[in-house]
């Protein structure tokens, strides 16, 4: 008789899992990693078996855009505010809302080493612990001979960071199109990911300029201040450097559809740059920012929510036909209660009067915990405008391929950590009114989505096999995240373009 292969053992049995809505099977979990997916696999008293009653099951989510502990610049000093959220709760916020990978950014202000900065986040993120598995993006503000010769090479190749952030607004952040070009140059040698804020500088200090000589600085202005123009342009600057220095760009945070048309052309042409929206654009809209009583200042973000109703069908639109690569939380929350957040945007004068300020609310909204559901209820079963599968792509698999991650993140198969959410069973999910004190685990004192029905919530994360989430509890301490160091991108176009790449050649 034939040996028989050892059955695989786990320790962790999900059974009756609906996977990506797509077919139902059991998944076997043992050191953390899925080690079997498959029908009526074999239990034993020493398995802990969660039975998902035939809900779905996706990936953990990949968040690829979140800001945490990133209020120690001399910028952040210097303007006196301090973010909401550290590592901790942060990460707590994410794992109660199915992200079990957050990457967040370290920054380097001017005159600083990138690696020293990338240096003192680990050191940072090891003391505080973490909830879920964390990466970096390097933001580099100042381009340096030194930072790109010496410094990302060694970040890239054997520090697991892979993608740069890069800046073409704020007078201390923004680079020139001179420097921008070598750091595009380098992060296409070293195989990293450029990811770009592209709002033009000028544009916005320019209109900023103009509305503050009319006295016109109330919180509505924002949007005024920062015009589709300002972004679709440096949108279209940044894909024509990605274009001509063939370097994969994730253009951030996109806002609107003349980007989107800029993008999508260059996509059309299976150029290597790739998108990002984030929930704000896709459901709040300028009305939000003449909220009276200051509460605009909760919706202040950059880009700015749009007053165009075209902007946020267009945005949709994104969602639903690829033109969006990934969806992003942009998390980067400031309370609204505080006189080191929100409220550094109110002046008190001399005359017992009270100036509103824009330009002095900090710049950015929650979102790392309502990310999921909200693309989950809105987009999957509100609108039925994208399917599980699609779902599964923007949140989880395509942040895991664009930053490297992926198969160990991003995908349910076997090999990959066994980081699942267990959504609700539909047909027993009570919709509700979404509650900041009640529902969330952030630590900010407000939600931009307060009183949206979610029509599905998280019923369960875990991370690595560890249920760390289940029924509105956070079951884990800190700590338990792990760095996870990246790869090269693994997005298609870019397997097909690699060793291709000679700017002088295809010149001469
Ligand atoms: N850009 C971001 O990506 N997040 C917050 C503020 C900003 O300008
Ligand atoms: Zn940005
Ligand atoms: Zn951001």
């Amino acid at each position: 008789m034939g040996s028989l292969a050892p059955s695989p053992s786990f320790e962790v049995l999900l059974r009756n899992a609906n996977v990506n809505g797509a077919f139902v099977c059991d998944i076997g979990i043992q050191d953390g990693v899925i080690t079997a997916m498959g029908m009526h696999l074999p239990s034993s008293e020493r398995i802990a078996v969660i039975d998902c009653e035939y809900a779905v099951v996706t990936p953990g989510g990949v968040d690829g855009h979140v800001h945490l502990s990133q209020d120690k610049s001399p910028r952040a000093k210097e303007a006196g505010y301090v973010a909401a959220d550290t590592i901790e709760t942060g990460t707590r916020s994410a794992i109660a809302g199915g992200t079990t990978t957050v990457l967040l950014f370290t920054e380097q202000s001017r005159g600083q080493s990138v690696a020293e900065q990338v240096a003192k986040y680990h050191e940072t993120a090891q003391r505080i612990g973490s909830y879920a598995d964390y990466g970096f993006h390097a933001i580099i503000t100042d381009p340096t001979t030194k930072v790109l010769e010496q410094e990302l090479p060694v970040l890239a190749r054997s520090g697991g960071i892979t993608s740069m952030k890069l800046f073409l607004t704020y007078k201390h952040m923004r680079l020139s199109d001179a420097q921008f070009l070598r750091a595009l140059k380098a992060a296409r040698e070293l195989g990293m990911v450029a990811l770009v804020h592209a709002e033009n500088g000028d544009l916005v200090d320019f209109f900023t300029e103009q509305l503050e000589s009319l006295g016109l600085t109330q919180t509505q202005y924002k949007a005024v201040a920062h015009p589709a123009a300002a972004e679709a342009e440096a949108v279209n600057r940044a894909v024509t450097f990605s274009t001509v220095m063939d370097t994969p760009m994730l253009i951030v945070h996109v806002s609107v559809k003349e980007s989107m048309e800029v993008i999508r052309r260059a996509q059309a042409s299976l150029k290597p740059v790739f998108a990002e929206t984030c929930p704000q654009y896709l459901l709040l809209g300028k009305k939000r920012l003449d909220e009276a009583h200051f509460c605009g200042a909760k919706f202040i973000c950059s880009p700015p929510l749009r007053s165009d109703p075209d902007d946020i069908e267009a945005i949709w639109r994104g969602i639903v036909n690829g033109t969006f690569t990934i969806f992003s939380s942009d998390h980067c929350p400031y309370r609204f209660n505080d006189p080191q957040g929100k409220q550094l945007g109110l002046t008190n004068n001399e005359d017992g009067t009270i100036t509103e300020k824009f330009t002095q609310v900090p710049n950015g909204l929650p979102g790392v915990e309502t990310r999921l559901p909200l693309l989950f209820s809105e987009g999957v079963l509100k609108r039925r405008c994208i399917d599980v599968k699609r779902f599964v792509e923007l949140t989880s698999e395509n942040p895991a391929k664009l930053y490297g991650l992926y198969p160990k993140k991003g995908a349910i198969q076997i090999g990959s950590d066994a980081d699942l959410v267990v959504w609700h069973p539909q047909s027993t999910f009570q919709p509700r009114k979404l509650s900041h004190a009640r529902d969330l685990h952030d630590a900010c004192d407000y939600s931009p989505y307060e009183g949206i029905e979610f029509w599905n919530w998280p019923r369960m994360t875990l991370l690595r096999g560890q249920v760390v989430f289940k029924e509105g509890t956070v079951l884990t301490k800190n700590g338990v995240g792990r760095f996870v160091p990246r790869q090269g991108c693994e997005m298609p176009y870019i397997k097909r373009m690699e060793g291709k790449w000679d700017v002088l050649k295809a010149a001469v």
